[in-house]
C-alpha cells in the first residue's frame, strides 16, 4: 500500500485498516485521519505521535491502560487482538514455565499497583529473559518517567505495526 492509496482511503477503511497501530485507540487514527495528505508513512507515524504528546498527562496514562497485561488473563482467555495475540506469541509469552508465569504475574501485579498502569514494552524487539529484567528494572522508576518511558514503547510498537500494515498489503498483491 502506497502513500497515495492511504491518502485516498475513506476514513471508515483508515480506521479500520489503522486503528489498532496504538492498542485499542480507534480514536488516534481518526483523529489524525484529518492531516491527509501525509508525505509518507514515516508522516502518518509523526501525527500519531504529535497527537500522543499533545496529551494531558492522564490522557497518556489512558493510552497505557489500553494495553493487555503481558501474559496476563486476556492471553489465557483468548480475549487479545490479533496484533497483540501475534506479538506475545513470538516473544514466547504463550509457552512460559510455571516459573516465569509466577514472575510475570507477580511483577505486573507490582507493577500495576506502584503506577495505576500495565507494564508496556515492545515485545518484538525483546527477548523473554529482557522482558522480566526491564520488568523489575523499571518498577523502581517514578511515575513520571515510567510514564514517559511506557510511551515510547508504545510509538515503537505503533511504529512496527503500521509497517506490517504495509507490508503484508504489498506481499499479498505479489
Ligand atoms: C504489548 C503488546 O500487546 N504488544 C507489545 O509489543 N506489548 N503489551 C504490553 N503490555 O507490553
Amino acid at each position: 500500500m502506497d502513500i497515495r492509496v492511504i491518502n485516498s482511503l475513506t476514513y471508515e477503511d483508515f480506521v479500520n485498516i489503522f486503528g489498532n497501530v496504538v492498542e485499542k485507540c480507534p480514536l488516534i487514527s481518526a483523529a489524525i485521519w484529518s492531516h491527509r495528505p501525509f508525505k509518507d508513512l514515516e508522516d502518518v507515524e509523526t501525527h500519531i505521535t504529535e497527537f500522543i504528546h499533545s496529551l494531558s498527562d492522564s490522557g497518556k496514562e489512558g493510552i497505557l491502560r489500553c494495553h493487555p497485561d503481558l501474559a496476563g488473563r486476556d492471553l489465557q482467555t483468548g480475549a487479545l487482538t490479533r496484533e497483540s495475540q501475534e506479538e506475545q506469541s513470538q516473544a514466547g509469552m504463550t509457552t512460559l514455565d510455571s516459573r516465569e508465569i509466577l514472575d510475570m504475574y507477580r511483577l505486573n501485579a507490582e507493577y500495576k499497583e506502584r503506577f495505576g498502569f500495565p507494564f508496556i514494552i515492545c515485545v518484538r524487539l525483546n527477548k523473554k529473559a529482557e522482558i522480566l529484567r526491564q520488568l523489575s528494572e523499571r518498577l523502581k522508576n517514578d511515575r513520571a518517567a515510567e510514564r514517559e518511558r511506557a510511551i515510547e514503547e508504545v510509538k515503537k510498537i505503533c511504529s512496527l505495526r503500521l509497517h506490517s500494515i504495509v507490508l503484508s498489503d504489498m506481499q499479498t498483491k505479489l
